[in-house]
């Protein structure tokens, strides 16, 4: 009796779950680096344009450009503040190059095409954990990253509790 309502019940919770996470999955996002008011150029302020935008594990950048005219070249911090591609970690140059921000942490990309870079072609982009919130704040402290997550785990459990009193009310009268 007690297994034939526990496994409905769990079974419910477990949807609800992979519901949620399917739903958290479809919010990784691709960013056009620069868009809406510039692309990858010499125009475009990747300071400002980082500023207003949170990078998390997941999202995408895209790079589009013209590929006669520049690249994107990852770099690490040191190549970044040098605005030196000798020793990168990877380059691209179709025009339409999308990079996965796959784990927190910096990265750093310039254009490689001589002087591109000094003239402000560089852009770091700091990706924070899930829930954190926005802006250098958040890159600096890992306690507020740590507390988002269990926090939300909280509430799945308080959700999948609230689902199982509620199926135990409603399979009482069947049995
Ligand atoms: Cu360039």
């Amino acid at each position: 009796m007690v297994t034939r309502v526990l496994v409905p019940v769990v079974a419910v919770a477990a949807a609800l779950v992979a519901v949620v996470a399917v739903m958290e999955a479809a919010a990784a996002a691709t960013y056009t680096v620069g868009a809406p008011d510039g692309l990858w150029d010499m125009q475009t302020d990747y300071a400002q344009w980082v500023k207003t935008r949170t990078f998390h594990p997941g999202d995408k950048i895209m790079f589009t450009y013209s590929a006669e005219l520049h690249d994107v070249v990852e770099v690490t911090k040191v190549g970044y503040d040098a605005c030196s591609s000798a020793n990168n970690i990877s380059a691209f140059r179709t025009g339409n190059d999308v990079v996965a921000l796959t784990a927190v942490g910096t990265r750093y990309f310039l254009c490689g095409l001589t002087g591109h870079c000094d003239s402000g072609m560089k852009i770091r982009v700091d990706v924070v954990a899930a829930g954190a919130a926005p802006g250098p704040a958040a890159a600096g402290s890992s306690s507020s990253a740590a507390a988002a997550p269990s926090a939300r785990a909280g509430s799945y459990a308080g959700i999948a509790a609230a689902l199982l009193m509620q199926r135990a009310v409603i399979a009482r009268p069947l049995w």
